[in-house]
């Protein structure tokens, strides 16, 4: 048996809902969808309430929710908390500097949505349109975002840590003429040249005709005639309506990695994403009015979509927004920050928990904490020693710990602990939330019962899924729903034990998870072979400390060129200048040959063992072309 622990005091007083509360809404949300549904889309304001509710098919795939209802997101985030909540901060926001500070009220956020989508608009940007947004974190990528569902444009939001090449690829899919970029960003102390960036990017060619340069930092940066203007010197007056949205209208595409080919943009839409982020907000943090919520993601993953921007505003919360990293200017800065905005409910990811883990106690426990409620936890599987630490150190054993699972492809959270509802168990991501019907089957799809490990699918559709992989709904189809018939496979692995709790174990397919981060190996290894000397390159992960996966890159050079420790260098530069920092192998290992078998496979699962250290089981290699290989692997692993 797994160890339980009850959820504290902090978390049961005053919840919305119990553990009877739970298991009666959760049985409803699946015997009477349509009637659970219809209710929580009242969370938000529709211009036309939905008559249908659910409108979907696994197979052939096809999936719509509200479909016949109008809303706008961007009123259902900002005007419609006005007048009553015109005062209260919408956006907290902190700069990289400690204490550097702006607070945006609701009023304020109104005003500056209503002026970007005007300015938008004068760019000739209309309804349907993509527009790309490579911004900080600061509160104009909020404003940008919105700005954008309240014009009904599409907005693809690239994350300010990705290179030219790749933001300029990202631009391409989604056809943008417009991009909304900054003079720069400011991260621990370095400064990040995003508009540079666009530069460069625009400069391989696409259809970019303008672009929107907020100023932030203050540094000059080349301004190119007719196609770039500076935001604040874009004058624009009067209203901008909310545009009445259906509610399959797409509201935004995120690009995430996959196991094959370039990044996916994944596509969703107004009403269903809506009701979700609402939704998954209100319950999963059991947010009470007047919190103060940090969710220290950036706004280009997902996170920052769901429960940075649409989730708090939806729910008239009060968001802090954070520029810098967790070691800036010290490992005291989350702590120091909690304290000085006395954030109630804080959500972070496991590697930052580890890495704050490591600098001991101290940081953490001289700063006031007592106005945390909850911590939150997304983006990897938590272990449990980290769990622990963020539920003693941090929370004083007084704040419910949750995890939450889920996926840039599910929109919101899908798989968690409802704060005042559930026992916690540390690494275990918990129970479903409404409406989700996860199920494990083994590799052949058929379905395992009971207590069990298997690769996590999910039944039946939830208004948060994505809709489609923005131009090629084929590879929607193949990625998603080809692999086990008529249902949604997730990618990951997962145990779920006797009290049918979830245990997520990890990707089962081509995807690492570094810090968090999805990196889909062949977008590394296709990097590593577009260097001149480079032969081959197999990218596997492999346990780290920190990252919870590192890249270990195999690599094999054309004939007689020779290894060297400026290579490596190179190899490296080039994957940051493919696709940027976070990609960058931790391992490069440079070797004679790669191991195939017969008729030419590489053998992903021995490069995968050798990378884990684990010699012992590298299982039948007979079907190797050149057995003896994996000794010499082995021996280059050692020394590494
Ligand atoms: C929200 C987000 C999705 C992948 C997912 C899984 C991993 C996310 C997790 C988790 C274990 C958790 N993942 N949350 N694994 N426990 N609480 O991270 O979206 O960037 O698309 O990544 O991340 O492997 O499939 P995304």
């Amino acid at each position: 048996m797994s160890e339980t622990i009850p959820p504290p005091p902090s978390a049961t007083t005053g919840a919305h809902m119990d553990a009877e509360g739970y298991a009666a809404a959760y049985a409803r949300s699946l015997d009477d969808p349509d009637g659970f549904w219809r209710e929580e889309a009242r969370r938000l304001d529709w211009v036309t309430p939905p008559a249908t509710i659910a409108n979907w098919s696994f197979d052939p795939v096809d999936i719509r929710w509200f479909e016949d209802g109008v809303l706008n997101l961007c009123h259902n985030c900002v005007d419609r908390h006005l007048p009553a909540r015109a005062d209260q901060t919408a956006i907290l926001w902190e700069g990289d500097e400690p204490g550097v500070v702006r607070r945006i009220s609701y009023a304020e956020l109104h005003v500056a949505v209503v002026a970007m989508a005007l300015k938008l608009k004068t760019l000739g940007v209309v309804k349907g349109d993509r527009v790309t947004l490579y911004l900080p974190m600061i509160p104009e990528a909020a404003i940008a975002m919105l700005a954008c569902a309240r014009i009904g444009v599409v907005h693809s939001v690239v994350f300010g840590g990705f290179s030219p090449e790749a933001l300029h690829g990202r631009i391409e899919d989604c056809g943008s003429r417009v991009v909304i970029t900054a003079d720069g960003g400011m991260r621990g102390g370095r400064l990040v040249p995003l508009k540079a960036n666009v530069d460069a990017a625009l400069e391989r060619g696409c259809g970019v005709t303008s672009v929107i340069v907020v100023r932030h930092l203050g540094n000059d940066v080349p301004m190119a005639e007719g196609r770039d203007h500076w935001a604040d010197e874009m004058a624009v007056s009067g209203d901008c309506p909310c545009e009445p949205m259906g509610a399959e209208d797409p509201l935004f595409i995120l690009y995430t990695s996959g196991s094959t080919g370039k990044p996916k943009g994944v596509l969703h839409t107004t009403g269903g994403y809506g009701v979700w982020t609402a939704s998954t907000f209100h319950h999963v943090f059991d947010y009470r009015e007047g919190e103060i919520f940090w969710c220290t993601a950036d706004v280009g993953w997902v996170t920052g979509h769901s429960y940075v921007v649409y989730g708090p505003l939806a729910n008239g919360a009060t968001s802090l927004m954070f520029e810098g990293v967790p070691n800036h200017p010290n490992v005291e800065r989350f702590w120091e920050m909690v304290e000085r905005h006395e954030v109630n409910i804080f959500y972070t990811a496991p590697t930052a928990i580890r890495a704050l883990m490591r600098e001991g106690d101290d940081p953490v426990t001289k700063h006031d904490r007592s106005s945390l409620r909850l911590l939150g936890s997304v983006g990897e599987p938590i272990n449990p020693e980290a769990w622990k630490w963020y539920w003693r150190t941090v929370g004083d054993e007084r704040c419910a710990v949750i995890d939450t699972w889920w996926q840039t492809e599910t929109g919101g959270v899908m798989i968690t602990t409802l704060p005042g509802a559930h026992g916690m168990k540390p690494g275990s991501a918990g129970r479903p939330f409404f409406g989700v019907e996860p199920l494990l089957v083994d590799g052949d799809g058929k379905l395992l019962e009971g207590a069990t490990s298997g690769n996590l699918c999910i039944a039946r559709s939830w208004p948060g899924q994505m809709r489609t992989v923005y131009g090629d709904h084929e590879r929607f189809v193949q990625t998603y729903f080809s692999t086990y018939k008529g249902l949604y496979f997730t990618g990951d692995g997962c145990r779920r034990d006797e009290d049918d709790y979830y245990w997520i174990t990890g990707r089962v397919d081509d995807v690492l998870n570094v810090s968090g981060h999805r990196m889909g190996t062949a977008e590394v290894e296709s990097a590593l072979v577009a260097h001149p000397l480079v032969a081959e390159a197999a990218v596997v992960g492999y346990p780290h400390d920190i990252k919870g996966t590192g890249i270990y890159a195999y690599v094999t050079l054309n004939a007689g060129e020779e290894n060297s420790e400026a290579l490596e260098t190179e190899l490296r530069q080039q994957v940051r200048k493919e696709i940027g920092p976070i990609a960058s192998p931790d391992i490069i290992h440079v070797t004679p040959a790669l191991p195939k078998t017969r008729s030419g496979k590489i053998m992903r699962r021995i490069l995968r063992k050798i990378a884990e250290n684990d010699f012992g089981s590298l299982g039948d290699t007979s079907t190797l072309a050149d057995p003896s290989l994996v000794d010499s692997l082995i021996e280059g692993r050692r020394n590494r």
